[in-house]
Parts: C-alpha cells; sequence; structure tokens
C-alpha cells in the first residue's frame, strides 16, 4: 500500500514540474514577446518616421517623381482646350498643379472660381460629378480619317478621355494620345481668367523623355 501510494505521489509530482515547466515556458514566451516589443517596435516606428520625412522632404524640394521636368501651361477659361504640345503614352503619370482664378459668367462676381471648381455639378458639363468650372484634361487619339463618297464630308475617327485635375492631381494618363487641358463647362464663350498650370513629367522612363523630346520640337 505504502509503495503505491508514494509511486501516485512521485507521478503527482512529476505532473507539478511538468505544470511548473509549461508555466514557466508561457512566461519565457511572454518575456521575449515583450523584449521583441520593445526592441523591434521602437525600430519600425523609426523607420516609418524617416520614410514620411522623406516624403515631406520631396514635397519641400517641390519634387515630385524625384526626376522630372515640368513645363508651365495657361488654359485660358473662355475656350474649350488648350494644348499642351504633349504627346503622352498610356499608363503614364503626370503631376499637375494648379492657381490662379476663372469667372464662369463674364460680370457676376458670384461666378468666380478656382481650379477645384464652383461647388455646382450639372448634367452639361464635360465631366458631370465634379464641380462646374474644375481644371480638367483631355485626351485624345487620332485613328483615321475618311471622305464620305457622297457627300465629300471629313469623317475622323478619333478617341477621347477626360479626367479630372483640379487645384492638385497626380493622374495616371487613361491612354496614349496628345494631351490637353481645360475647364469643367461647355458654355465657355462668357467665361474670363485663366488657370496657371504646371506640368510634372517623371524622367525615369524612356517614354516620358520622348514626350519632353516631341514637345521641344
Ligand atoms: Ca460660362
Amino acid at each position: 500500500m505504502i509503495k503505491t501510494q508514494n509511486s501516485k505521489l512521485k507521478t503527482q509530482n512529476s505532473k507539478l514540474k511538468t505544470q511548473n515547466n509549461s508555466v514557466y515556458s508561457a512566461k519565457g514566451k511572454k518575456f521575449l514577446a515583450f523584449l521583441s516589443c520593445l526592441f523591434v517596435l521602437p525600430f519600425c516606428l523609426a523607420f516609418l518616421s524617416c520614410f514620411f520625412l522623406s516624403l515631406n522632404a520631396k514635397e519641400e524640394n517641390g519634387s515630385v517623381f524625384g526626376r522630372e521636368r515640368s513645363i508651365q501651361v495657361s488654359v485660358l477659361s473662355n475656350v474649350d482646350w488648350t494644348d499642351t504640345g504633349l504627346d503622352i503614352e498610356d499608363g503614364q503619370e503626370i503631376y499637375f498643379r494648379a492657381s490662379g482664378g476663372i469667372s464662369l459668367q463674364r460680370g457676376n462676381p458670384m461666378a468666380y472660381c478656382d481650379p477645384d471648381g464652383y461647388p455646382l455639378q450639372t448634367f452639361q458639363q464635360p465631366i458631370q460629378d465634379k464641380n462646374i468650372g474644375a481644371l480638367i484634361g483631355k485626351v485624345y487619339l487620332l485613328i483615321s480619317v475618311e471622305v464620305d463618297e457622297e457627300t465629300g464630308e471629313e469623317i475622323r475617327n478619333e478617341l477621347i478621355e477626360l479626367f479630372y485635375i483640379g487645384s492638385e492631381n497626380r493622374v495616371t494618363m487613361p491612354m496614349k494620345g496628345h494631351l490637353f487641358l481645360g475647364v469643367n463647362e461647355n458654355v465657355v464663350a462668357d467665361n474670363a481668367g485663366e488657370f496657371k498650370v504646371t506640368i510634372y513629367l517623371s524622367e525615369k522612363n524612356g517614354n516620358e523623355k520622348q514626350s519632353l523630346v516631341r514637345l521641344n520640337r
């Protein structure tokens, strides 16, 4: 009987040791996790701070792509579209920064707006879900020109893509073509004023360099 009790006690002791070991093991893991947080978390925070500071530094230096060229374009509000002189590639990223102000109805002081447009959206404007009068862009690609045999009328097969810019925007070009800028309004003859737009083009790849070469011709 005594031997049996001893053997039971030994078994219980061994179970207790196992439990204690597992408790110590769990505590050890928690301690290691705590140490990891103590050293890794500040490192991560420092890395993120440096990253965002470098981004801010780029903005302060006026740099958008790291290496870029920029051109200035005056966008008159009383013409449909202003030719930027740029041929752009599908998927090319372009950064626009605009200033100035226009009147959407000459002589009406209430009709003034900046490149973000007047806070009104109508069905009679090129991009209907953006403010009327806002700065917008157009990519134009002429596919072919045909002549109607009966009427002699010229038929131009062309593709047009519009995109919103506003006062400042980085836009991925929706297709290859020629770049125009304008205001988001259809009735432009009664407008006055202009937007001053700086267009930033990355010099990181060959396609964008080609655009600049064509611009300088
Ligand atoms: Ca107008």
